[in-house]
């Protein structure tokens, strides 16, 4: 390795560059991935997927090719460091969430199984965007991660898309996905050539109606207006209908007449954004000669749908006059499947076209695809019984559960190095491979040398963190406070604020004596979507009240609130292993899976949550003794929603702690440092609708909260041991897991060979 390192930076190690490093790296770390392509035979998967969260790639890519250590002693032998290597790799903007984090985590499970599965994708240049806050608020600015770099390959292919009625080229760009140990797969992303940064203005501001030059500018441009919206549609079409070629393409070169093309090829649509890949196959196919009827056939035995949200405003429903403007050509198909549709049933609720001329992307996905899941137990649940219950009863053969996970070589392996080898110095490497065998942890429950080590490991990833926090924002946290984090996108449904009040409570508990047991350091990390004033207000408020804390002698000695600027994959690898109390607070019923749950316990932190989502899980793979649970059930929720009777102002006017905390967000102090019109509006949504139930849950968070916090101080062998069990109790998530069971009840994918090939 060393030689073949200074044989491409033309010297030795200790005389490079990090960036000749990083170069010579990448170029390895090609040439190993390339060596593990194999051809397919039958089944290849295609997942397409408006985001893939995949975060920087070196350190994964060693790990995955084993040779993570050898390198990492290179460095260190030359007086570098494979830590400073990392600073210097642009972090792929191409993702948002938990949905696109799934998607990054899945193609990592697919290369590691051995499974024949490829991402499809669009390459944005400037990604969500830049987070930074001023003056206690989100600012938005382009994130320029890729800075004119040839980050993927240029496969030198491009695919003609036809966008209201101009011809487009997309380019195809691939990137390789090597798998721990398994084989290389693709991510096949598609940009245009004419794509022009210079237009954007004024933060992240641009012309929305000049599409050869917007169109891969952003992931989810602001959709407030019309043009917003209908280049969402611009950009859904292009990334599927390029997709869609490029699969019958290689489809074709494989041997496939497309009659057979559901033996050639799986395809999953990642939530709604690519779900006009159904009309598009069934043209395209349309044009090869096969009719509509048929056509329709093998498309829905090729494709199946994933939900990843019960939110009724998530799934998309399209004017049809924008699908005219933007894709005449897929009109005449959405129509005939939705004639097709209401040949078969009157119902209004299962039509694609509704009588207000919108089209349900959901409802022709789980119409022409052979199987609809969602993410988590209880999800699928809600599914079924409640909002895709007319579905349900006419295809309940389509509906599964696919409990989401996590890929640990990311999660675990490479975020949490010290962790790993700890954990393999007791039960070996097995673990890496096989992750249902970290429940051979639960043997040590009761060892007190192994819990203080472990404790030992958690207060150095703190100490990590609070130095890299340091560095990046000046802030410094005190490692022997309880870490309660709470990272993941900026909604109501989450309920950031709720954690809000809490904070707010314990502000007035101190004032009055009522100390907590431990010091709480209360960390978010959340983007907010730039039109979502409601979750900017939130981000305000939490900024603002950081400020009103730290300025306070006697509150900042117990509590400091840090939101962490611009949180993305890398600031979660440093966040996570450093969480004692993970917050997954959502209201129940509302979060349809959660996967920083997963990550969380995986690296020893105890969860305080709602029976949401796979929370539920979690409490089952750890007993409740293992996880501070609390608030409504979903059923509960379900049926106050259902009554409609929900009244916040109720809840407010009787409850003096709760008004308390509310009354503060614009009272006095806070308006000494934040904006009077985001905090009054905050306060008002609250007292006014509070639409996701954060006042009946007010008093259960607080008590079960402090209860947490007495724990972590005044039983430390009590929390180590819950650590442990949660770490012992991860394996049911890896992704690994959930991959295996896709391949087993909808892919069924072909075997590989060992032929170097497609
Ligand atoms: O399935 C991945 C991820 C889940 O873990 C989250 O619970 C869910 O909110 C997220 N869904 C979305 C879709 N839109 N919305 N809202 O991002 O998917």
């Amino acid at each position: 390795m060393k030689a073949r390192l200074e044989a491409l930076c033309k010297k030795s190690i200790a005389e490079c560059s990090y960036e000749e490093i990083y170069r010579a790296l990448m170029t390895i770390v090609k040439e190993e991935s390339k060596a593990r392509e194999k051809a397919v035979k039958g089944r290849k998967l295609y997942y397409i997927s408006a985001e893939f969260l995949i975060g920087k790639l070196l350190s994964n890519n060693l790990i995955n090719l084993g040779i993570y250590d050898e390198v990492d002693g290179l460095l260190k032998e030359s007086g570098k460091s494979l830590a400073e290597l990392e600073e210097i790799e642009p972090e792929p903007s191409l993702g948002n969430g938990g949905l696109g984090r799934l998607a990054a985590c899945f193609l990592d499970s697919l290369a590691t199984l051995d499974l024949p599965g490829d991402g499809v994708g669009l390459m944005y240049h400037c990604g969500l965007f830049r987070q930074n806050f001023r003056n206690h608020c989100q600012n938005e600015t382009p994130d320029y991660w890729l800075d004119g770099a040839q980050w993927a390959e240029d496969t030198g292919k491009t695919y003609e898309v036809s966008l209201a009625g101009k011809e487009y080229e997309a380019r195809l760009y691939r990137l390789d996905v090597t798998g721990y140990d398994g084989r290389t797969n693709k991510l096949n992303l598609f940009d245009l050539d004419t794509v022009d940064e210079g237009i954007i203005s004024e933060g992240i501001q641009f012309d929305k109606t000049e599409i050869d030059k917007n169109l891969t500018l952003f992931l989810y441009p602001d959709d407030s207006d019309d043009e917003g919206r209908k280049l969402r549609i611009y950009q859904q079409y292009l990334m599927v209908s390029a997709g869609a070629q490029m699969i019958l393409e290689e489809c074709e070169k494989r041997g496939c007449k497309l009659h057979d093309l559901a033996d050639y090829a799986a395809i999953q649509i990642n939530d709604t954004h690519p779900s006009m890949v159904i009309p598009e196959l069934i043209r395209l196919l349309g044009e090869k000669g096969i009719a509509f009827e048929e056509a329709a056939e093998i498309v829905t035995k090729t494709c199946a749908y994933t939900n990843h949200t019960i939110l009724a405003e998530a799934l998309e429903k399209w004017p049809e006059s924008y699908l005219e403007e933007v894709v005449p050509q897929l009109m005449p198909v959405i129509r005939k499947l939705d004639e097709a549709v209401k040949e078969k049933t009157d119902r209004e609720d299962l039509a694609i076209i509704d009588k207000g001329h919108l089209v349900h992307m959901a409802n022709m996905d789980i119409h022409f695809t052979h199987s609809t899941n969602g993410v988590a137990a209880l999800h699928t649940e809600i599914l079924k019984e409640s909002e895709l219950n007319q579905f349900y009863q006419l295809y309940p053969e389509k509906f599964n559960n696919k409990t989401n996970g996590i890929t640990f070589r990311r999660w675990l392996l490479s975020c949490n190095h010290e962790l790993t080898e700890y954990i393999e110095s007791l039960i070996g490497p097995g673990f890496k491979k096989d992750a249902s065998e970290l429940k051979k942890l639960a043997a040590y429950g009761d060892d007190q040398k192994v819990l203080k080590r472990l404790m030992e490991i958690k207060t150095a990833n703190k100490k990590k963190f609070s130095d890299w926090l340091f560095k990046k924002q000046g802030v410094a946290l005190k490692p022997d406070s309880i870490f309660s984090i709470q990272s993941k996108r900026l909604h109501e449904y989450k309920r950031q604020q709720l954690n809000l009040l809490y904070l707010i409570h314990q502000y007035f508990e101190i004032k009055n004596g009522h100390l907590p047991a431990a010091p709480i350091t209360a960390v978010f990390g959340a983007k907010a979507a730039p039109a979502y004033i409601t979750a900017k207000n939130i981000i305000h408020a939490l900024l603002t009240l950081s400020k009103v804390v730290e300025k306070d002698p006697e509150v900042s000695k117990w509590i400091q609130i840090v939101l962490v600027e611009n949180y993305n994959v890398t600031a979660a690898e440093k966040m996570i292993p450093a969480c004692d109390l993970s917050e997954q607070i959502s209201l129940a019923s509302k979060e349809a899976s959660g996967t920083g749950n997963m990550k969380f316990m995986l690296n020893g932190a105890v969860t305080l949550g709602t029976m949401d989502g796979a929370n539920v899980e979690i409490a089952d793979c750890v007993g409740g003794e293992n996880i501070y649970i609390f608030g409504q059930s979903s059923r509960q929720v379900i049926r106050l929603y259902e009554k409609g009777d929900y009244c916040a102002r109720e809840w407010y006017e009787t409850d003096p702690n709760l008004r308390r905390a509310v009354d503060f967000i614009d009272g006095e102090l806070m308006l000494s440092e934040g904006d009077e019109g985001s905090l009054r509006s905050l306060k008002n949504e609250l007292v006014g609708k509070d639409w996701f139930q954060t006042f009946p849950d007010f008093n259960a968070y607080v008590v079960r909260k402090n209860q947490a916090v007495t724990d972590y101080a005044v039983n430390p062998e009590k929390w180590a041991k819950m650590a442990l069990l949660n770490i012992s109790g991860a394996g049911y998530f890896s992704s690994d897991r959930t991959i295996a069971e896709y391949n087993e009840d909808i892919w069924h994918l072909g075997e590989t060979e060992e032929v170097s090939g497609i």
